[in-house]
């Protein structure tokens, strides 16, 4: 697949006059954040499964994930730990692509991401949909290293970036928006960087 082929999305944060949400300072290297480990990754057996509320389950391979339309998208990042980078460049399959070989049920309304080191995050399905929304295995032209999530992680550029889920695995679809692993600990149910959405509000 020639360069010329691949679709290019620019998410629209990218365009406002200010890039840097509240609370936030731009940095240039890359830092490295997981709950646990770095997981082996085995191309040969890893999967992409989708299931949940859909009417047929669908499990990709990698080859298989390869072969559909890829996409790049460029995009601003920010971490709710306060850093944030602009103009990365992802090369993967968008969340829209690859739902069009899926039938989601009408009464979902989030979907529940996997990982193969057990993260999991919620997302409300319009966000998950988002044109900008990537399944990635290449950032400014190099394939992602294990620690940043390679071989395959997803993008999720107008939210915090825990919710954009390394080392994926599965993607669910569930009834109801239902905190992930980071939500369950306080983060926010959301997690948008311009709203400053960082914490639920403590209790009391
Ligand atoms: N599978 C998995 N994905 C994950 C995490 C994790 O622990 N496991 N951490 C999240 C958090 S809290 C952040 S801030 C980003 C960091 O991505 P980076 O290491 O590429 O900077 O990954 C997110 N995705
Ligand atoms: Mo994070």
């Amino acid at each position: 697949m020639s360069s010329e082929d691949i679709e290019k999305i620019i998410s629209s944060d990218t365009l406002r006059d200010e890039r840097v949400p509240p609370g936030q300072h731009v940095v240039h290297d890359w830092p490295e954040l997981h709950f646990d480990g770095v997981p082996p990754v085995d191309l040969n057996t890893w999967r992409l499964r989708v299931f949940g509320m859909v009417d047929e389950e669908v499990v990709w391979t990698w080859d298989e994930l390869q072969s559909l339309p890829h996409a790049e998208v460029h995009a601003d990042w920010h971490c709710v730990t306060t850093w944030t980078m602009l103009d990365m460049r992802w090369i993967g399959v968008t969340s829209r692509e690859l739902l069009k070989h899926v039938k989601f049920r009408p009464e979902a309304k989030a979907v529940m991401i996997h990982s193969v080191d057990k993260y999991t995050t919620n997302l409300p399905i319009e966000d998950f949909l988002d044109n900008d929304v990537i399944i990635a295995w290449a950032e400014g032209g190099k394939d992602l290293e294990p620690g940043k999530g390679g071989p395959v992680r997803l993008v999720v550029p107008k939210l915090y970036a825990w919710k954009s889920a390394k080392w994926l695995s599965g993607i669910e679809f569930i009834p109801e928006n239902v905190p992930g692993y980071w939500e369950t600990r306080g983060y926010h149910l959301r997690g948008d960087p311009w709203e400053e959405e960082r914490h639920e509000k403590p209790l009391g």
